[in-house]
């Protein structure tokens, strides 16, 4: 394996993870792809995964490419496939094709494919490169990364507060904190998971759809992306969601996860509602086991990325699980006051050397608001 790159690789690459992000919103549960083949300094085919089920970001490419493929590189920005699985495998693809050299950023996190593409392609005798913008490449799939290598999903907690850190008016009223650039970029959020997950005590106050809306998406392929509804998770211990609500009328799944109670009336109630209903083992306090529930939505549900939207003590309770990956806060430019609800509830936190650190990535306007992305410090 060569591992010295040149410029002109650098942004073959670099046009290949723009490609892949075309997928952003649609290649759920697989992970976005892009590839560019170049001949002769000349780029003869370009592709990208739309969607899982569908030719892989190599097949579309070499199909651009056609006879031009001979000879040629192909820039790929994560390790070509190995298995038969929804479509043929990529290596053999660019095997029969018979490029003279393959570039890729990341090796595929997946077990079935890990290290057994690149291997096809160099037997062939195909020269093999790996690790160009590497980084880049992972930030494309932090969910399809956490999944195959921890069977757990990339979560991603969205929180929105006024300066004074309130996040509702006292009466429980929250509609709207946040100004509509905000409630776009949250749209979005929610296009890019996989899922979203909420509990039973914010679905009581808010009754929120958590579903995507074309409109809101702002995006060119909006009706596209709508097409697939995040899943919907509610964490729910004790079967208090309402029947009536509003999610339950939606387009798209609802998935309400709770402890094994005798509660088969009620639960008979929510299936007839249109909820499905999961049992999962309780924890030591009675509450559902959130690691565990991470888990088996990655393994059950191929939840890749998913949006936590909820109130303070479940958000708290996940930050204190150490289970949060990367935090999104937006904050208005306005003052709520009063007895208003917090951000988190961290009962456990009472000393100085309990806080809980985080590392600011990201911080920049949006519209009125300002968003701030962080990840929280291991303790
Ligand atoms: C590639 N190129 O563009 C993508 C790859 O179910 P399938 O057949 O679509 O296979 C999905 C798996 O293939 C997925 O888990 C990942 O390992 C790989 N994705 N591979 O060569 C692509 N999307
Ligand atoms: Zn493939």
């Amino acid at each position: 394996m060569s591992a010295v790159f040149s410029q002109a690789d650098h942004s073959y690459m670099a046009r290949a993870l723009q490609l892949a992000n075309k997928g952003l919103y649609t290649t759920d549960p697989n992970p976005r792809v892009g590839c560019v083949i170049v001949k002769d300094e000349l780029v003869v085919g370009e592709g990208f995964h739309l969607r899982a089920g569908e030719p892989h970001a190599e097949v579309h490419a070499l199909n651009a490419a056609g006879e031009r493929a001979q000879g040629a590189t192909a820039y790929v920005t994560l390790e070509p496939c190995s298995h038969t699985g929804r479509t043929g495998p990529c290596a053999q693809a660019l095997v029969v094709a018979n490029v003279a050299r393959v570039v890729v950023a990341m090796v595929d996190p997946n077990p079935q494919v890990s290290g057994q593409g690149l291997q096809r392609l160099e037997a062939a005798g195909i020269d093999v490169a790996v690790g160009l913008l590497e980084s880049e490449a992972r930030a494309l799939n932090p969910g399809f990364i956490a999944r195959m290598t921890a069977q757990r999903p990339f979560v991603r907690l969205k929180m929105a507060m006024s300066l004074d850190g309130r996040t509702a008016m006292g009466s429980g009223e929250s509609q709207w904190i946040t100004g509509p650039e905000a409630r776009c970029q949250v749209q979005r959020l929610r296009a890019r998971s996989s899922a979203i997950l909420s509990g039973v005590e914010s679905m009581i106050m808010d009754d929120p759809r958590l579903t995507l809306r074309a409109e809101q998406l702002q995006l060119d392929n909006a009706d596209d992306v709508v097409r697939r509804q995040p899943l919907r998770v509610i964490l729910d211990t004790r079967l208090r969601l309402p029947l009536a609500a509003a999610c339950l009328n939606e387009p798209g799944r609802t998935l309400v996860i709770t402890t094994p109670e005798h509660l088969a009336e009620k639960r008979e109630r929510l299936t007839q509602a249109g909820a499905e209903v999961h049992v999962l083992p309780a924890g030591s306090d009675g509450r559902i086991d959130l690691a565990l529930m991470l888990q088996w939505l990655a393994e059950n549900e191929q939840i890749n990325e998913l949006l936590v939207e909820t109130g303070a003590t479940l958000a708290g309770a996940m930050l204190d699980a150490e289970l949060v990956d990367e935090l999104q806060l937006f904050v208005a430019p306005t003052l709520l006051g009063g007895e208003a609800r917090p951000l988190f509830a961290l009962p456990g936190l009472s000393r100085m050397a309990d806080q809980r650190r985080l590392i600011i990535l990201d911080m920049r306007a949006v519209g009125r608001d300002w968003r701030i992305i962080a990840s929280p410090q291991p303790t």
